[in-house]
């Protein structure tokens, strides 16, 4: 495996920051998970804006402009064969002192790791998910907001230890005003009557790629708006049916909340369309990077 590393591609041995780097010492830095398909980045450049919004709002100036930063994305899928893969785009504020002063680290620390990709097994997107609600409430706008994709994943590991202990799979987080946020490191989507919805950004939910490419699916296929509404763990279980979007997971159902079935306790028909229509959409679309191939 060939890591990019502040400019060179290294070994998976070299590729080593230090101990004064301000991305292990506090969080901070940035980063986006991203995938390839066929041959082809998904997204690209809506998650490299992504990058962007999130590093210009903690004040991380990127080590490299757009073009550099998408050229190296697709020279690391070059070097590691990435067809079918997942990049990890982190950006840390680099190396500093011991202090929490981001001006005194001169210039951030890029790194890019090709790898590949771990789904959920395939049993669960045929069963679907058990949810917990975490105790734990999502980051209020108000401090770290959710919609900055922050290297700053504690809020998130505390609810998904929450999720392993309890033996379920994922766990919904709460803002403080009791609605819905997200997942652990997906949105949350629920059919109801026909319609969909979603939380808004302004709940807590970071704005998701895969939630935005599901809008559009959900436009184009069932000829409905999403909803950006608030919604309780009561608008959960009184759900037709729920799911969960995310880079990784992609499309996956969520059957049951706390104890509560949702659905009747298996993946709707609606749901299981949008996972092959998504399916569909990443086999057509993207970005190539092997020489010489066309979109
Ligand atoms: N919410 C949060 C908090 C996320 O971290 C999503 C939603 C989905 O967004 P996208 O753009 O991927 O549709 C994410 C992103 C993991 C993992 O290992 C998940 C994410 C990022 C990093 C790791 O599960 N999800």
């Amino acid at each position: 495996m060939k890591i990019f590393l502040d400019g060179k591609f290294v070994s998976e041995n070299e590729a080593k920051v230090s101990v004064f780097d301000h991305g292990l010492l506090y969080g901070d830095g940035v980063f986006e998970g991203i995938r390839t398909y066929d041959g082809r980045v998904f997204r690209l450049d809506e998650h490299l804006s992504r990058l962007e919004q999130s590093a210009n709002s903690i004040l991380l100036k990127l080590p490299v402009g757009r073009k550099e930063m998408r050229e190296a994305i697709l020279e690391t899928c070059r070097r590691n064969h990435l067809r079918n893969g997942y990049i990890r785009l982190v950006v840390t504020r680099g190396l500093g002192s011991l202090g929490l002063n981001p001006f005194q680290c001169p210039k951030a620390t890029l790194i890019i790791i090709g790898a590949k990709i771990s789904l959920y097994p395939a049993g669960v997107y045929r069963r679907g998910l058990d949810l917990i609600t975490a105790v734990t409430q999502r980051n209020s706008p108000r401090s770290l907001n959710p919609a900055m994709k922050s290297l700053n994943y504690l809020n998130n590991i505390l609810a998904k230890i929450e999720a392993v202990q309890a033996g379920k799979d994922e766990a919904v987080m709460l803002n403080a005003e009791g609605y819905v946020a997200e997942c652990t490191g997906d949105n949350l989507f629920v059919v109801k009557g026909g319609s969909f919805y979603t939380p808004p950004v302004s709940a807590g939910a970071l704005q998701g790629i895969t939630r935005e490419v599901v809008k559009e699916l959900v436009k184009e296929h069932f000829g409905r708006m999403v909803q950006e509404v608030n919604l309780t763990r009561h608008d959960l279980f009184s759900a037709d049916e729920c799911f969960l979007t995310g880079t990784a997971a992609e499309v996956v159902p969520a059957v049951s909340l706390d104890g509560r079935s949702i659905g009747g306790g298996k993946p709707g028909d609606t749901t299981r369309k949008l996972m092959k229509k998504f399916a569909l959409l990443t086999r057509r679309e993207g970005v190539p990077f092997e020489k010489g191939r066309k979109a």
